[in-house]
């Protein structure tokens, strides 16, 4: 069976669980509730980042190639009105999907360096390299939501695409955590749409992400936190 290491808060591993369910692989969760040392994290993966998956004598990290190796590996998908992308990229439209999975990716290294560095002391006024990160998730909302045809499609129409799950989980990450970011998603109807198809999809609402601040222990079953 294959094996997933990550934690429930990264956007990353949420965005690699989505596509396991939507794809409905079983996988071991290897879920982290405590800071492994650098060791334990080395055994896994040389970046000492989650998500790490395992199949059978494979290894694989980044989210991305991952995902890319799931969809490609595992051609079954279930049934449903909207399923999952055959394949990561389309052929015909090979280096947009590329460049467009690349600048989403970017998206969620800028919100997670801001979110590290906050829990570590170090907030977004005053420090130039936060200010023009979180200015960079502006500019990718705009730059993605122009890159939108609808409000009713996503960035492969016709299907889920490994570029919707991850800009959802992403965006929602900023959203359920007290970074100092307001997106403004109202300026970017073409995304807001996409994501809130999204979290109404199974494999999402299956995956979620709560809220999370210091002082989060655990969760109700409906998400509330527990402090
Ligand atoms: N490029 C990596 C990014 C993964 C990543 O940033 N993971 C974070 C959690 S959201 C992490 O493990 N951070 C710990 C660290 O960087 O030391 C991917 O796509 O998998």
């Amino acid at each position: 069976m294959m094996s997933l290491l990550y934690t429930a808060g990264s956007p990353f591993a949420r965005a690699v669980r989505i596509v396991l369910s939507e794809i409905g692989l079983d996988y071991e969760k290897r879920e982290e509730t405590s800071i492994p040392t650098e060791e334990e994290r080395a055994a896994a993966t040389p970046t000492l980042q989650v998500p790490t998956l395992w199949d059978g004598d494979l290894t694989l990290w980044e989210s991305g190639t991952i995902v890319e190796y799931l969809l490609s590996t595992y051609p079954q998908r279930p049934e449903v009105e909207l399923p999952l992308a055959r394949h990561a990229f389309r052929a015909e439209h090979l280096w947009r999907d590329k460049l467009t999975f690349s600048t989403i990716q970017t998206f969620g290294t800028a919100a997670t360096t801001i979110s590290q560095l906050k829990w570590t002391g170090v907030g977004i006024d005053g420090n130039a390299h936060l200010e023009r990160s979180a200015a960079k998730l502006a500019h990718i909302l705009d730059w993605l939501d122009e890159g939108l045809d609808d409000r009713d499609q996503g960035f492969q129409p016709g299907c889920v695409s490994i570029h919707d799950i991850f800009l959802a989980a992403h965006v929602r990450f900023v959203q359920a955590r007290p970074l100092g970011l307001d997106l403004d998603l109202a300026r970017y109807p073409k995304v807001a749409a996409l994501l809130e198809r999204l979290d109404e999809r199974d494999s999402l609402k299956s995956n979620p992400i709560w809220w999370w601040e210091p002082g989060v222990i655990e969760y109700g079953q409906d998400g509330t936190p527990v402090f």
